[in-house]
């Protein structure tokens, strides 16, 4: 969502309501999140030069961000208390630290009635908006998969949806056909092959909603925005180290989770630029990925899970592609946007990921195959 305004809080006053004991040097914008606006700022503390992470939630995507930071604060816990317990784990580096406000809440709300939180920075690690290496991919699907593994336990019972189907493909297939039809911008002449291009995929939608829906995929607490920018890798060793934005942690599919790995560590090009003049998909980082989940996800995935790993990278690039393509449609008031057209080229970005990915279907089968009966 557009927001001039968005990135410019006063972040001296904002970040005074948060324990932390040291003087405000500055603060500057940070990341490239499409939804919330993120912050890093520099503090003084006895001499020693210390950072935070700020965060305004986004309220007209979040409505009750109060219950995106029950969920959140929820899962920390719970991680740190597991983590605690394994040898070796660092519970302070491997898994988020809200900082309170001085009277001890999880979130400050300003006077414009914007939510903030506030984490404790993880330094000497970091994040990766396109994957390089096969390292980096194993790393990253590995820590997706302990993370979930660690949360196969959770306790109190499901979390808030706060989002409600937020990766049900059928109503996201709907919701395009309804941006087709109403077309508010004139756009959509436009975005004639690419509409062409994601209604002749309907039988996708179904796939992962129907057996979840009839019990025969289970639901796990899961992540559901794996991308490979959410998860931070040690700067020295390149190990997995934290899984972050745990916006959208609620009950979902692990396919999802590992589909939205495959979609954006598979890919040699930004989210935005599509390229038709060469094939962007990276079959080679899609082995590393089945690998590292196969370590950490094997112990607690069901045989009807593993069946449709290679096809979840599919499911969710579809899934996330519509949701582009109806933000365009409509006139891109839904996902940051920086310049005209750029939803409709991540639109075309995950299509053309898409078209790969079928043509490389049989091999991703293998590759699952092979790997989960050598460690099974
Ligand atoms: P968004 O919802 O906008 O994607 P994220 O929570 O993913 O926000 O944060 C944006 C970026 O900030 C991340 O990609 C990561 O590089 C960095 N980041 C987030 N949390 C931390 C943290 N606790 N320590 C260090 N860096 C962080
Ligand atoms: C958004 O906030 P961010 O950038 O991590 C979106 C995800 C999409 C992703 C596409 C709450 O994630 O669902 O997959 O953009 N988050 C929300 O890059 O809609
Ligand atoms: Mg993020």
């Amino acid at each position: 969502m557009v927001s001039p305004s968005a990135m410019n809080h006063n972040l001296f006053s904002i970040t005074r309501n948060f324990r932390i004991s040291g003087r405000f040097l500055s603060a500057e914008p940070y990341g490239n999140g499409h939804i919330n606006d993120t912050y890093i700022a520099w503090w003084d503390c006895n001499g020693t030069r210390i950072r935070t992470l700020h965060q305004r939630i986004n309220h007209q995507v979040f409505n009750d961000p109060s219950l995106i930071m029950d969920n959140i604060s929820r899962v920390i816990r719970h991680l740190r208390r597991k983590l605690a317990a394994i040898p070796g784990a660092d519970p302070d580096r491997e898994a988020l630290s809200l900082i309170p406000t001085w009277d001890g809440a999880d979130f400050f709300r300003d006077p414009e009635g914007n939510y903030w939180r506030t984490y404790v920075f993880i330094e000497n690690a970091r994040t990766y908006d396109i994957c390089e290496t096969a390292d980096q991919a194993r790393e990253a699907a590995r820590a997706f998969g302990r993370f979930q593994h660690l949360l196969t336990d959770l306790p109190g019972g499901p979390l808030h949806e706060t989002i409600p189907f937020f990766h049900h493909t059928p109503r996201r297939f709907a919701a395009l056909r309804g941006a087709i039809e109403r077309d508010v911008c004139n756009r959509a002449a436009a975005a004639a092959a690419d509409i062409d291009f994601a209604l002749a995929r309907e039988p996708l939608c179904a796939v992962v909603t129907d057996r979840l829906a009839d019990g025969r995929l289970p639901y796990h607490t899961t992540h559901n925005d794996t991308k490979l920018n959410n998860v931070m890798l040690d700067c020295l060793t390149g190990r997995g180290v934290c899984v972050i934005d745990l916006d959208t942690v609620m009950s979902g599919s692990s396919l999802y989770d590992f589909g939205d790995l495959v979609r954006t560590c598979t890919r040699d090009a930004p989210e935005d630029q599509p390229d038709p003049d060469r094939d962007i998909f990276r079959l080679d980082l899609f082995r590393p990925l089945v690998e590292g989940y196969h370590e950490t996800a094997g112990p607690f995935l069901q045989p009807a899970e593993i069946e449709l790993l290679a096809i979840s990278g599919r499911l969710i690039t579809f899934t996330i592609g519509i949701r582009f393509l109806t933000d365009y449609l409509e006139g891109d008031t839904y996902f940051k946007t920086h310049r005209t057209n750029q939803n409709l080229d991540r639109a075309r970005t995950q299509f053309q990921l898409i078209s790969s990915m079928e043509q490389r279907e049989k091999e991703m089968r293998d590759i699952v195959a092979a790997t989960f009966a050598a460690g099974a």
